[in-house]
């Protein structure tokens, strides 16, 4: 029989590539988009015809129980979410429906959509924030930094409280930071990679950026939606860190990337108040051993491997945004 999964959050950087990958292990997938006046499929649209696309919002749960009613799912991937720190300041009460109260909203349709059905909650190492313990594990204590950071703790303990409450099969997958050519602009490391490639092309000359010091464990997004499949294969549900074990600052970020086309990031890089944050998380890295022992789960691409992907990913893109 054809397994079935829904995934909310299609539209975003995992959503593709964790729609690519159920597809590949011939799964019926099942998108859930919000409205909007604009379509918003950049990054879905080489696989969209084989993806049943449904309307919804996490922020309305009338509209999640019609979803889950055509998506008939064995397995349900919440990726959605107000996932910007930096906006989550300006709009927190947003975040926190979105992020927050939209799990619940998630997992009583879930609930009611039957006993057999798997759930999966993006959850994220932002949780750790100021960090307790190096390196974070699952069960390093949570200190969240930023109205995100709650959000997705909530989130997280909205998942384990229905699991022992209910017996729902609901897992959280602690994901450190990860990355590729899809990762939105806003994000360090994509604005980073495409500044290089439109300073490389001789379009602009400087990338204003936050605080350089930030130190995060960065994997690749194809990697990591690998880890939520096999979390959700487990007889027994349960949460699992996500992570390379390995950090590296913004700073070091942006010395590889600039490298990457033989310019010197000193020359660019100009240091700006608007991009700080109210309260920094400043250390973060990841101990996957249970991943790896318990879900066989390793990642593939290292950092150097990631920071080309993705400075080249935008060479091409800028490149062709030239031409046309
Ligand atoms: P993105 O920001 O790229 O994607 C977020 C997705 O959520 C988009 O499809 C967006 O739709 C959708 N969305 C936002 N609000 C709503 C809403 N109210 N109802 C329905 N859909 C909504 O995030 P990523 O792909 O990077 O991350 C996926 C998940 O994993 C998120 O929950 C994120 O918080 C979490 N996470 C991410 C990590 C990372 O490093 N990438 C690490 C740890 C956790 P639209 O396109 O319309 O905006
Ligand atoms: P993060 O990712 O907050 O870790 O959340 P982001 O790339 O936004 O920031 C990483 C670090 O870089 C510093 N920084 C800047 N950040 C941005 N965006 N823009 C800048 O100009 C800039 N300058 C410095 C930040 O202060 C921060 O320390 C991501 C999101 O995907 C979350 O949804 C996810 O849960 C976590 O990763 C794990």
């Amino acid at each position: 029989m054809t397994k079935r999964a829904l995934i909310t959050g299609l539209t975003g950087q995992d959503g593709s590539y964790l729609a690519e990958l159920l597809l590949d292990k011939g799964y019926h997938v099942t998108g859930m988009v919000r409205r909007s006046s604009t379509v918003n499929f950049e990054r879905i649209a080489h696989i969209q015809d084989d993806i049943e696309i449904v309307p919804g919002d996490l922020l309305d749960e009338m509209s999640l129980r019609h979803v889950l009613a055509a998506a008939r799912p064995d397995e349900v991937y919440n990726l959605a979410a107000q996932s910007f720190v930096q906006t989550s300041w300006q709009q927190a009460v947003l975040t926190g429906e979105t992020t927050a109260l939209g799990v619940t909203r998630l997992l009583n349709a879930v609930r009611d959509a039957g006993d057999d059905v798997r759930f999966y909650q993006a959850s994220s190492s932002e949780m750790f924030g100021k960090v307790v313990e190096v390196p974070q594990t699952e069960r390093t204590p949570f200190y969240p930094r930023s109205p995100y950071g709650v959000a997705k703790l909530y989130g997280h303990w909205i998942t384990v409280n229905y699991r022992e409450s209910y017996g729902m099969h609901a897992s959280s997958g602690i994901l450190f930071n990860h990355e590729s050519p899809r990762r939105g602009l806003e994000f360090v490391t994509r604005k980073i990679s495409n500044h290089v490639a439109r300073i490389k092309l001789g379009l602009i000359n400087e990338l204003r950026l936050g605080d350089l010091d930030p130190q995060r464990d960065w994997g690749f997004a194809g990697d990591y939606v690998e880890a939520m499949w096999l979390m959700l294969q487990r007889d027994t549900p349960s949460d699992f860190v996500v992570a390379t074990g390995e950090t590296h600052s913004v700073q070091e970020f942006c010395e590889l990337a600039f490298k990457h086309v033989g310019l010197d990031w000193q020359d660019h890089v100009v240091q700006d108040q608007r991009f700080m944050r109210p309260a920094e998380v400043d250390l973060l890295i990841g101990d996957p051993s249970r991943a790896a022992d318990e879900l066989g789960w390793t990642p593939r691409t290292g950092f150097a491997q990631l920071v080309g992907m993705m400075v080249e990913g935008d060479l091409e893109l800028v490149a062709r945004q030239q031409r046309v």
